[in-house]
């Protein structure tokens, strides 16, 4: 493994030697998916929730050529403050670390970066999908891809309702990418617990959702799952409050011609200042629900390697 630009952290090195299960965090929120320091705060917090729940948290990054799994504070306050940080997806991973600048990387880059460091279970909010309007414009993430190439278990709370949820169903389900709903029937919508589409299947407990990851590997079938973790009701933003302020933030997109990587982060803030915070708010729950729930995954899966 020593041919792979990867630098692991002191932390994550301690738990590879000592088998405790890792949990992959993205970066791209943190650089691209909430405003300075937010970001910073919520990336210390979620990797705190992942400790409290009995495993070791792996940020994700791309710095001085090298992929960085495990980030320090301090390299976390850094990446939270820089600009210029490049939004690394599959095409621009090899081009970044060639290069030697720095990168933030999302579900895609992510799940590559934790395959290759064999981390199975990857915890961020939302994943990206089928915009609205992509019959025209063409834009589907190549987080969807992603899925159906790399087998990590990616823990979310759902596709943001910028997306074209439905057809953002169809696509996981022509590329055989299983959508699992925790604890109900129906698909969460990131900052709203419902969408109204119900989830291809339904899963009520992390060790289900550990077995079917490793029967996956059994079946010698590429790809990942997609967990859909519901935000806690607590701090759930009703789709009737919420779909207005997406309305306007789609809307101002449009008129300014903002297209290719700049369309989620331009609708993540103005969306957050379109609701004066309270979609961060929400943003920030629903993210370390899913850091625990993927520290109970990665916890049954280690668990069920051992056995
Ligand atoms: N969802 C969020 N916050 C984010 C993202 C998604 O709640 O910051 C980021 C993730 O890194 C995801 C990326 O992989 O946006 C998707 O970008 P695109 O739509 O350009 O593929
Ligand atoms: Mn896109």
């Amino acid at each position: 493994m020593t041919h792979l630009p990867l630098t692991f952290s002191a932390e994550v090195a301690a738990a590879r030697a000592h088998g405790t299960p890792l949990v992959a965090l993205e970066s791209t929120i943190i650089t691209h998916g909430m405003p300075h320091p937010q970001n910073v705060e919520t990336a210390l917090r979620v990797e705190a929730g992942v400790r409290a729940a009995g495993a070791v948290p792996a940020t994700i990054a791309v710095m001085g050529g090298r992929i960085h799994i495990g980030l320090s504070a301090a390299e976390l306050e850094a990446l939270g403050r820089a600009t210029g940080v490049m939004k690394l997806s599959r095409a621009d991973l090899a081009a970044c670390l060639a290069t030697g600048r720095t990168g933030a990387t999302t579900v895609a880059a992510t799940m590559i970066c934790a395959h290759l460091a064999g981390i199975d279970v990857f915890a961020t909010g939302g994943i990206g999908g089928v915009h609205r309007g992509a019959a025209t414009s063409f834009d589907i993430s190549a987080d969807l891809h992603e899925l159906a190439a790399t087998p990590v278990t990616v823990i979310a709370a759902g596709a943001k309702a910028i997306l074209d949820l439905p057809k953002t169903l169809e696509v996981l389900e022509t590329l055989g990418v299983p959508v699992i709903a925790f604890g109900q029937d129906d698909l969460p919508a990131f900052w709203s617990r419902t969408s109204g589409l119900r989830a291809p299947l339904r899963m009520d407990s992390p060790a289900d959702i550990a077995a079917a990851h490793l029967m996956r590997a059994r079946l010698g079938l590429p790809g990942g799952q997609l967990v859909a973790n519901p935000i806690p009701a607590a701090d759930e933003i009703p789709q009737a409050v919420i779909g207005p302020v997406i309305e306007t933030a789609l809307a101002e997109a449009q008129a300014q011609g903002i297209a290719a990587k700049a369309v989620t982060p331009f609708l993540l803030d103005r969306i957050f200042t379109l609701t004066e915070g309270r979609s961060l708010t929400a943003n920030i729950a629903l993210v370390l629900n899913n850091a625990r729930l993927g520290a109970a995954v990665a916890a049954e899966i280690a668990q069920a390697r051992a056995g």
